[in-house]
């Protein structure tokens, strides 16, 4: 991997030219201590659909943003953009957009057996979220790459590659300490729009961040264990 001091730029029809790498091994007994405690934190982890106002560190979450964008991606195009939404009338511009599209949905075009899947989550058209929440992270898929001249180049993978970024970043989001929702308004090119992306970009999901409020709910869930998840041939 280049020095993450060299600035990024295309690197398509470029020779391969690998570098050695050779990460200290680690021992098994430290491997099985971190991957216990991970394992216990992750199942911490919750779903959050009130947050308190509070200010978080804002540098918490451009830290998380910088984990997201070490996910592998498809021929490592990166296809991802955050944006950080802190301007509360902007915020208020999209939960009002979103309000509007998710009564829609909510009052049929989902249809009965969709609402029936969702109603043990409690969730509703009311999207208070989006401007509790002291920030947002709306993520966006570079569906195609578009240089500063216009040409266009194909992006391969880009649901699975920003999927396995947002995994990312939820994940240090809540090891970090902070809340968040993967919202996933329908339809969503109002955040295009809203937020002024280029055509080659489409939303994902916008991720409200912040802190539980003090007198947050969640569903009460139940995870399959992991001999429901996993199947060793
Ligand atoms: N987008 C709607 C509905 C919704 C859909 C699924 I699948 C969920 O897991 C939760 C909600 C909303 O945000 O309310």
């Amino acid at each position: 991997m280049s020095s993450p001091t060299q600035p990024w730029a295309p690197v398509h029809g470029q020779p391969y030219r690998p570098v050695p790498y050779r990460p200290v091994r680690m021992p098994a007994q430290e491997s099985l201590d971190r991957s216990a405690e991970l394992r216990a934190r992750m199942d911490e982890r919750r779903t959050v659909r009130r947050f308190a106002t509070d200010p978080v560190p804002e540098q918490v979450i451009l830290d998380a943003v910088a984990c997201a964008a070490t996910a592998p991606s498809g021929a490592h195009q990166q296809p991802w953009t955050f944006v950080l939404v802190k301007d509360p009338e902007i915020r208020q511009q999209i939960r009002a957009a979103a309000e509007q599209e998710e009564q829609i949905s909510y009052d049929g075009r989902l249809g009965d057996e969709w609402l029936a899947a969702l109603r043990p989550l409690g969730t509703d058209s009311v999207k208070t979220h989006l401007t509790d929440a002291p920030a947002l992270l709306v993520v966006f898929q570079q569906r195609y790459w578009l240089g500063p001249d216009g040409t266009k180049r194909k992006h391969y993978y880009v649901d699975e590659s920003v999927g396995i970024a947002v995994g990312m970043l939820l994940s240090a989001l809540h090891l970090s300490g902070l809340a968040a929702l993967v919202h996933t308004p329908s339809p969503m090119r109002f955040l295009g729009h809203v937020l002024n992306r280029p055509e080659n970009e489409k939303a994902f999901a916008v991720i409200p961040v912040g802190y539980p409020a003090a007198d947050c709910e969640v569903p009460d869930l139940v995870r399959k264990s992991l001999d429901q998840v996993i199947v060793e041939v």
